[in-house]
Parts: structure tokens; C-alpha cells; sequence
């Protein structure tokens, strides 16, 4: 079953991963082992293909659409609802990158432990970010990015709290795969997280700082 869960994502086939997916949720499989054990590594095997030139970019694009097709059966036993919100978070994907997925989990899975979260969706620049903090008052701002070429804007998002005097009143964390706790010191934010659980847990943190 899990292998073809994966095959599907690796074909970019969105119906069959989305049934297949379902069909293991009422053999018994959990959904965080769905997407921990199939699904996310499905993915590493597509950017490392991608790397190797034995993949294109519409090729990874099906792909990434195949997983989603999976987190919309995925989302709603990820997500417990009903949890009265414990904090604000503002989250995206910041400028020129439009890698959402890890984002979106890290939404969904925040929103899980209570958060009212607003995601603003990919390709965030830092006039949007503020303007967000400014309308919804977060007291986090959650920035993602995948490509070491857009990562360099997320301390363009901290200028630019600062330069509009919200810096201090908003905790600041990032994520997504070429970041580091080292970068995250070096740009002044207050956290980082490796992965969506991480980022829960540095969530409740931040929230109660
Ligand atoms: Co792109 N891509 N991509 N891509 N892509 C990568 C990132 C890459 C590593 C592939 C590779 O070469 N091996 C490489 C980046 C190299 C680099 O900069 N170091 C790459 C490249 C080069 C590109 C393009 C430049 C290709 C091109 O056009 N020539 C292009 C850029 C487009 C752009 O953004 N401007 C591009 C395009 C695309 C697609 C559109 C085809 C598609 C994205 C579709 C979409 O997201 N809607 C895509 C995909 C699918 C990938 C890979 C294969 C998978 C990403 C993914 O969804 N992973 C990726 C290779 C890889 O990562 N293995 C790759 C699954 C997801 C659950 O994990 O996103 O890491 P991840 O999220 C994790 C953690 O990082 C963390 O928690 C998440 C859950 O555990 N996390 C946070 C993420 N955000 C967080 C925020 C937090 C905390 C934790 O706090 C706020």
C-alpha cells in the first residue's frame, strides 16, 4: 500500500494517490504515517531526480499537485478542531517562492494545537507581510522558503517590522529546508523549526513568551 502510495505521487497522479490514501486510512494507517512515511519522502525522491536531470520542473509540479490531492483527505484528521485558539499566526511563503506545501502543513498543523492561523498563501513580499501584521495583530509571523535564492528575504520581512515599529510586537519564525537556527540568529528572528511538529511546538513557545 505505501509503496503505491508513493509510486502515484512519483507518477503525479493526483486521483489515484487520493484514493490510494484513503483506501490505507480505513486499512488502519495513521495519517501522520501517511505523510511522514510515503508522502514527504515521495517528495525527497522527486527533488533528488530533479537534481540528477532525471526529472523536469512539470514533472515535480505534478508531483507536488499529487501530494496535495493527499493532504485534502489527510488535513481534516490532522487538524482537531474545536481547540479554542492559544495564539495568532500570520504565515507564507516569502517573495518569488512559490513552494507551498511544507508551509501549508505547518499551517494546518498549528491550527491543529489551537492557533488561529491566517496563510497568506506563497510569493509573500515584506509590504505584504507587514500589512498583514498591522491588519490581523498576530503575535507570530511564520515565513517559509525552499530555494536558498529567496531565503535572503526574510530578513527583508524583519527590516521592514522594524523600519513600520512592529518588530516588538510580533515573534518572528522560519522554516523550510535550506533554512537553519544558525541563519535564524544571524537575521534576528526568534525561531526556527526543521519540520511541521517542530514548529508547533516553537509556536506554543513564542506564543506564551
Ligand atoms: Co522546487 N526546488 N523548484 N518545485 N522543489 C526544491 C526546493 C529543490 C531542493 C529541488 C532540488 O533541486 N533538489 C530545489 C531548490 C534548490 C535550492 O535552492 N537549494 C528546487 C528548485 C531549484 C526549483 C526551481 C528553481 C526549479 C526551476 O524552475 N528551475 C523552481 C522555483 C520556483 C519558485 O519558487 N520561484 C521550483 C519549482 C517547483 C515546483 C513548482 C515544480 C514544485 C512546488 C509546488 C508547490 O509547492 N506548490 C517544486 C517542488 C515540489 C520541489 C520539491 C521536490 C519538494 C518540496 C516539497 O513540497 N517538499 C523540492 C525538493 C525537496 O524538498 N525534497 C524542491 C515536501 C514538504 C512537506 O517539505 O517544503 O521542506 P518542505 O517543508 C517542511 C520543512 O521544510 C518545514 O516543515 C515542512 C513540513 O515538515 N518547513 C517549515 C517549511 N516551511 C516552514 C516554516 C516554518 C517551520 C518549518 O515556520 C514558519
Amino acid at each position: 500500500m505505501q509503496e503505491a502510495i508513493r509510486q502515484a505521487v512519483l507518477d503525479g497522479d493526483g486521483t489515484k494517490t487520493r484514493k490510494l490514501t484513503r483506501d490505507a486510512l480505513s486499512q488502519g494507517f495513521a495519517a501522520q504515517q501517511i505523510l511522514d512515511e510515503v508522502l514527504t519522502p515521495a517528495m525527497d525522491i522527486v527533488g533528488e531526480e530533479y537534481e540528477k536531470g532525471e526529472r523536469y520542473v512539470p514533472e515535480m509540479l505534478m508531483s507536488a499537485e499529487a501530494m496535495k490531492s493527499a493532504m485534502v483527505v489527510l488535513k481534516p484528521l490532522l487538524v482537531e478542531a474545536g481547540v479554542e485558539a492559544c495564539g495568532k499566526l500570520v504565515i507564507g511563503t516569502v517573495e518569488g517562492d512559490l513552494h507551498d506545501i511544507g508551509k501549508d502543513l505547518v499551517a494546518m498543523m498549528v491550527e491543529g494545537a489551537g492557533f488561529e492561523v491566517i496563510n497568506l498563501g506563497a510569493e509573500i513580499t515584506a509590504e505584504q507581510f507587514v500589512n498583514a501584521v498591522k491588519e490581523h495583530k498576530p503575535n507570530i509571523i511564520g515565513m517559509s522558503a525552499l530555494l536558498t535564492t529567496t531565503m535572503i528575504h526574510m530578513p527583508d520581512v524583519i527590516d521592514a517590522l522594524k523600519h513600520v515599529g512592529l518588530r516588538d510586537q510580533v515573534k518572528v519564525m522560519i522554516g523550510g529546508a535550506p533554512v537553519t537556527q544558525s541563519y535564524a540568529d544571524k537575521i534576528g528572528a526568534d525561531g526556527y523549526a526543521p519540520d511541521a511538529a517542530n514548529a508547533v511546538k516553537l509556536a506554543i513557545t513564542l506564543a506564551r513568551k
